[in-house]
């Protein structure tokens, strides 16, 4: 509408640029998305979001700037939004799903960097992120070599860059460090915000966020059925749209479509025969509207029950206690939910190989599928230690390294296809 248009001037972006995003991402969604038979109903919420996702959501944040409310992009769930929301202030992941602006990327970064972060790159550059654009300040944080060094660049293109520091180990110096730096990150909050944040306001923050991913817990443990009553790509997008949406809505959507899928489950109908080849999916994370994997997974005759991935389980299964009563007690909380968050930049990293097996066994997946994003270092160098510690279980396994190019689709659904006929 002319409404959006001049609220996408008024933001700065590159209205050219992005009419070209909105065009391939709305038929990329007709394709992959609209084209899968037999979705769940609840689903139009997710449907009306991402017709409305640079829109109507965005129309609401401004409406909450308005009203003197903060915006704080994220680009990792290291970044608590428990204490961004005690502070009054509303936390949105910043999408790095696909290519933009490209040329002008490799100018800023070697060539040989994941597709995530030129993906945030080529968002800034090409001016056709409104989230980004609508952003009080943007969180950096130190995990991998190319993000850690990524922000110094991107620090120039953005006003209000704050980089946060990550511990590497599983270590009582490394929980230390990142109490340190939740400490720093909630007086910067406060700063941000002018709102002290207080005991109760951390309290119900925690709350908003466990409703959150308890929702989506309900939605996941759905897909342990067989059939499974909704599709990898339809959950995929669940956990993506997690990350931007309103959250009381969210968890109201989801909860409305889990109502449904245990319908669908009572009466055994499911996305997919019963049968079907289950998936796995373990790695790098996914985020909108990178959905190529799951859909050449989902076209070649198999069906993905879980993501052990940020976009997926890893980024949502642990909750935040909420019994503590002061500050301290309720940051340290905090603290103890975010360092178990198995990424691969901690070494040694053993929780994540347990947590890969743990799915494997609750949502009885037939195989493995690990995503590596190409010269994703830490992922794709964990990823040989893992297949070998699942085939020395008899779990099938099959490394795939990709980037966000649509160059290698054929070959991969070979690949995968091949993999799928074996299960
Ligand atoms: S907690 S996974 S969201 S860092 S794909 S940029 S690792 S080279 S994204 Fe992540 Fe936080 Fe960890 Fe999760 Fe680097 Fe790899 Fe690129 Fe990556």
């Amino acid at each position: 509408s002319d409404d959006y248009r001049s609220m996408w001037t008024d933001l700065g972006l590159d209205l050219e640029a992005h009419d070209a995003l909105l065009g391939v991402l709305g038929n990329a969604y007709r394709e992959i998305y609209l084209a899968q038979q037999d979705r769940p109903e609840g689903m139009g919420y997710f449907d009306f979001v991402m017709s409305e996702v640079h829109g109507l959501r965005i129309k609401e944040l401004l409406d909450e700037k308005a009203a003197g409310r903060k915006i704080v992009g994220s680009y990792c769930v290291f970044v608590p939004e428990e204490i961004v929301l005690a502070a009054n202030a509303t936390l949105v992941g910043l999408c790095s799903g696909a290519d933009f602006a490209m040329e002008e990327v490799e100018m800023l970064l070697p060539r040989n960097t994941c597709a995530l972060i030129k993906s945030a790159f080529g968002f800034k550059i090409g001016k056709v992120c409104p989230y980004l654009e609508s952003a009080d300040m943007v969180v950096g944080e130190n995990t991998c070599d190319g993000k850690k060094k990524a922000y110094e660049s991107l620090g120039h293109m953005i006003e209000n860059l704050y980089v946060m520091d990550l511990p590497q180990m599983k270590s009582d110096q490394g929980r230390a460090l990142l109490k340190a730096e939740y400490d720093r990150f909630k007086a910067a909050m406060e700063v941000l915000t002018g709102v002290t944040i207080t005991a109760d306001a951390l309290k119900e923050a925690i709350r908003t966020v466990n409703a959150k991913r308890a929702a989506l817990h309900r939605l996941l443990s759905l897909r342990a059925a067989d059939p499974t009553p909704i599709s990898g790509l339809d959950a995929l997008l669940a956990n993506q749209v997690f990350f931007y949406d309103n959250p009381a809505r969210f968890t109201a959507s989801v909860n409305a479509i889990c109502d449904e899928l245990e319908k669908r489950v009572a009466q055994q109908q499911g996305v997919f025969a019963a049968g079907t080849p289950r998936i796995l999916i373990s790695g790098c994370p996914q985020a909108v509207p990178n959905w190529k994997l799951p859909w050449i997974i989902e076209s070649a005759g198999a069906v993905i029950v879980g993501e052990e991935s940020c976009v997926g389980e890893r980024g949502t299964r642990h909750l935040t206690d909420d019994t503590g009563r002061t500050v301290d007690e309720l940051m340290a909380a905090i603290v103890d939910r975010y360092f178990q968050v198995d990424c691969a930049i901690f070494t040694p990293n053993p929780d994540r190989l347990m947590h890969i097996k743990e799915m494997v066994g609750a949502y009885h997946a037939d195989g493995v599928i690990h995503y590596g994003l190409q010269f994703c270092q830490p992922y794709l160098m964990e990823a040989i230690p893992v297949e070998k510690a699942l085939e020395d279980e008899n779990i099938p396994c099959l490394r795939i390294e990709t980037d966000y190019g649509m160059e290698d689709a054929g070959q991969l659904k070979t690949r995968v296809e091949a993999f799928v006929e074996l299960l």
